[in-house]
C-alpha cells in the first residue's frame, strides 16, 4: 500500500458521504419538539406534557447523574478496570425521557447501552459493570425490574420484545413493552421480522430506535433512504420523530405510544434524532471516521443544557440545587469506582454453568479441556 493510499483510506469520509448516498427524495421530516435547543419550551400540536417544577428537576437530575455515572465508566475503562464501555454521552434525553415514560409493569428490552433507561428502571448502575468487567454475563435479575439483560446480538431483542409483547396480549394484561435499538440496528431482519409479527398481532410494543447517526463508523446514508421513523408505514403501523435531545418531547412521545400499546392498538416506531457524541464503545476511534465539526454541531443541542437553560430561567431550580447535584454526583461516582474495584474474580469453571439446564456433552468435553489447560499452569509453577 503506497503512502497515498493509506492517508486516504484514514481520510474521515465526510466527502464520500454526500456522494454516496443521495438526499431522501422526501422533504426533511419536522421533529417532535417541545424545548429548543435553546430552552425555550414550544408547542406541539400533538403532543403536550405538564410537568411539575419537580417533576422537571427530578429530569434534569435522572440526566445528570447518568452523564456523570457514564463519565466514571468511561475512566474506569482507561484505567485498566472495565475491559469495555460503551458510552451514552448526547442521549440522555433519549433514555430518560422514554424510561420515565414506563409504568413499573411495563417490561424493558435495551441494547447494550441504555444505562440511563436502567437508572429509571431502578437497576443499580453497579450492576450494569459486571459484563463489562468480565466478572459475569450479565449482573441483575431482569425480573426484578422488568429491565432484561444486555443485547449485544444487534436488533434480536426486537423479536424478544414482540414475543413478549404477544405474550402479554395473550394474558390479557395492559401492560407494554419497550424494544431499543439502533440505526444500524434497523437494517437487520431481526427488526423487519419483529415489526412484522408485531403489526399483525397488534402486540403492545413501542420500537424506540435512538438514531445516533452512526453505526459504528457507518453512518445513517447507508442504512436508509427513507427517514428511518417513515419505515413503520410499509409495515403498517405509525412511525413518529422526535428530538432525541429533548426530555420533554421524548417522555411525551413515548407515553403516547405506550398508550396506544395498551389500547390494544398495536406498535409504533419512535425514532429518537440524538448523537453520539463519544466513541461507539472505548475500543473505538471516531476521528478516523468524522469530522469534530460534526460533533461541535450536536453540541449545540445538549440535552442537559437546554433543560437547565430552562429551568432557570423560569426559576424552578436554584443554585442550591445544582449545588447539591453536583455533590450527589461526586458520591455516585465515589461510589461506582469502589463497587468496581471490589468486584470479586469469578471462578473459573464458572462460565460452563447455565449454559444448558441440563448437562451437554459438547459443554462437559469443554468444561474438561478448560480444567486441563488451567491444571498445566500449576504443573509448570511446581
Ligand atoms: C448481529 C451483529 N452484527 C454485528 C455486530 C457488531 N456490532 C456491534 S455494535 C454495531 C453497530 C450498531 O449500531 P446501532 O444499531 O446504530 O447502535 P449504536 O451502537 O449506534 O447505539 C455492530 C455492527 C453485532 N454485535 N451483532
Ligand atoms: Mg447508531
Amino acid at each position: 500500500m503506497t503512502v497515498e493510499s493509506t492517508a486516504a483510506a484514514r481520510k474521515p469520509r465526510a466527502s464520500k458521504r454526500a456522494s454516496a448516498a443521495k438526499k431522501p427524495q422526501s422533504s426533511e421530516p419536522q421533529l417532535v419538539q417541545l424545548l429548543t435547543p435553546e430552552g425555550e419550551r414550544v408547542q406541539h400540536p400533538e403532543y403536550d406534557i405538564d410537568l411539575s417544577a419537580e417533576e422537571l428537576r427530578g429530569l434534569y437530575r435522572d440526566m445528570v447523574l447518568t452523564r456523570r455515572f457514564d463519565a466514571e465508566a468511561t475512566a474506569l475503562q482507561r484505567q485498566g478496570e472495565l475491559g469495555l464501555w460503551a458510552s451514552l454521552l448526547g442521549q440522555e434525553a433519549a433514555q430518560i425521557g422514554s424510561g420515565r415514560a414506563l409504568r413499573d409493569d411495563d417490561y424493558v428490552f435495551p441494547t447494550y447501552r441504555e444505562h440511563g433507561v436502567a437508572w429509571c428502571r431502578g437497576v443499580d448502575p453497579t450492576n450494569l459493570l459486571g459484563m463489562f468487567r468480565g466478572v459475569n454475563h450479565g449482573g441483575w435479575d431482569p425480573t426484578t425490574n422488568n429491565f432484561h439483560l444486555y443485547t449485544i446480538v444487534i436488533g434480536s431483542q426486537t423479536l424478544h420484545a414482540t414475543g413478549y409483547a404477544m405474550g402479554v396480549a395473550m394474558d390479557g394484561a395492559d401492560s407494554a413493552v419497550i424494544a431499543y435499538f439502533g440505526d444500524g440496528a434497523s437494517s437487520q431482519g431481526d427488526v423487519a421480522e419483529s415489526f412484522t409479527f408485531s403489526a399483525v398481532y397488534n402486540a403492545p410494543v413501542v420500537f424506540f430506535c435512538q438514531n445516533n447517526q452512526w453505526a459504528i463508523s457507518e453512518p445513517t446514508e447507508r442504512q436508509t433512504r427513507v427517514p428511518l421513523y417513515q419505515r413503520a408505514q410499509g409495515f403498517g403501523f405509525p412511525g413518529v420523530r422526535v428530538d432525541g435531545n429533548d426530555v420533554l418531547a421524548c417522555l411525551a412521545v413515548t407515553r403516547s405510544a405506550l398508550e396506544r400499546a395498551r389500547r390494544g392498538e398495536g406498535p409504533t416506531l419512535v425514532e429518537a434524532f440524538t448523537y453520539r457524541m463519544g466513541a461507539h464503545t472505548t475500543s473505538d476511534d471516531p476521528t478516523k471516521y468524522r469530522h469534530d465539526d460534526e460533533r461541535a454541531a450536536w453540541e449545540a443541542k445538549d440535552p442537559i443544557l437546554r433543560l437547565r437553560t430552562y429551568l432557570e430561567a423560569e426559576g424552578h431550580a436554584d443554585a442550591a440545587f445544582f449545588t447539591a447535584l453536583d455533590e450527589e454526583s461526586d458520591a455516585l461516582a465515589k461510589r461506582v469506582r469502589e463497587a468496581v474495584r471490589a468486584m470479586p474474580d469469578p471462578d473459573d469453571m464458572a462460565m460452563f454453568d447455565n449454559v444448558y439446564a441440563d448437562g451437554h456433552a459438547l459443554v462437559d468435553e469443554e468444561r474438561a479441556q478448560f480444567a486441563a489447560y488451567q491444571a498445566s499452569f500449576a504443573e509448570e509453577g511446581n
